[in-house]
């Protein structure tokens, strides 16, 4: 009798305290499953071996694999998706709206009625050859206005330049001619161009042209010009100019300015950045 009521009474304290009960149960508890355990093991096997059932053997207490379960949306992994998709939108918008930016400087010159920069030109090449514009549709061009004789601003400029040449000829191909346009024509002859831009780099076409040509030149590119007309041989006279990169696209048109305050691979990046952003034709 006693042994009957004793039984009753733990059970109903089982009942009573719930799950954590349920899984420190003593060596009594664990002789009353035995046999509902080896009932249950006929059908184990129907199972994918080590699939389910151990997934929920593995965790101690009910308890805990409920929490396991209830922490899963929120793991680590999801934390990190989150995370990349966060970087990965801001890295998306930060790239549009430079593309924008990028778009928005390369087309200010090719609407109606805006100030152009650039234009026809009708120059003579350090060859002796005579070369229009038009000779480069099809490719950007990256125009530079300096003069041989320049001490320090052109050599290190047209080193910059021969760089950036290089750099955007790695990344984009041959889609771009360099050209050197003289601010000096009267000592800037084909020859002397010529043998200066060999120190240089063997892809800057040198421009060079009358007096009148050059001024108009200069004019249309927005280029500072200081030198006086009728020079008389051996009078020294002062040369000044812009030091500008101006690079102009398959179409002649004016695209942007590069400054001094680009270093050669941010010139080439941004140059090349552009050629990227070009969708009509491009002559290789
Ligand atoms: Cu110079």
């Amino acid at each position: 009798m006693s042994t009957i009521s004793s039984a009753r009474l733990l059970q109903s304290t089982f009942a009573g305290s719930g799950r954590k009960a349920f899984a420190s149960r003593g060596p009594m508890s664990s002789q009353c499953l035995t046999p509902l355990r080896l009932r249950a093991i006929p059908r184990q096997p129907a199972a994918p071996a080590g699939f389910h059932s151990s997934a929920v053997r593995s965790f101690k207490t009910v308890e805990e694999a409920k929490s396991r379960y209830r922490s899963g949306p929120f793991s680590w992994k999801a934390g990190l998706l989150f995370l990349l998709s966060g970087v990965g939108l801001t890295f998306y918008f930060r790239t549009e709206k430079e593309r924008m930016e990028r778009k928005r400087i390369a087309e200010m010159s090719k609407g109606v009625g805006k100030p152009k920069v650039g234009g026809p030109l009708n120059l003579v090449d350090h060859e002796g050859k005579e070369r229009k514009d038009e000779d480069w549709r099809g490719k950007f061009m990256l125009v530079y206005f300096g003069f041989t004789r320049c001490p320090d601003i052109c050599p290190e400029e047209l080193d910059k330049m021969a760089e950036m040449i290089d750099l955007v000829k790695k990344s984009k191909g041959n889609v771009m001619t360099p050209i050197f346009i003289t601010c000096d024509p009267a000592r800037d002859t084909p020859p002397v161009m010529k043998e200066y831009l060999a120190e240089f780099h063997p892809d800057i076409v040198g421009l060079t042209g009358t007096y009148d040509q050059i001024k108009q030149t200069c004019k249309s590119y927005r280029v500072y010009f200081s030198t006086p007309p009728d020079i008389k041989p051996g009078q020294d006279y002062l040369v000044d100019h812009s030091i500008y990169f101006y690079l102009m696209d398959p179409e002649g048109d004016f695209v942007e300015a590069l400054g001094r305050q680009h270093t050669p691979e941010q010139a080439a990046k941004l140059i090349s950045k552009h050629i990227g952003d070009w969708e009509g034709p491009l002559k290789k």
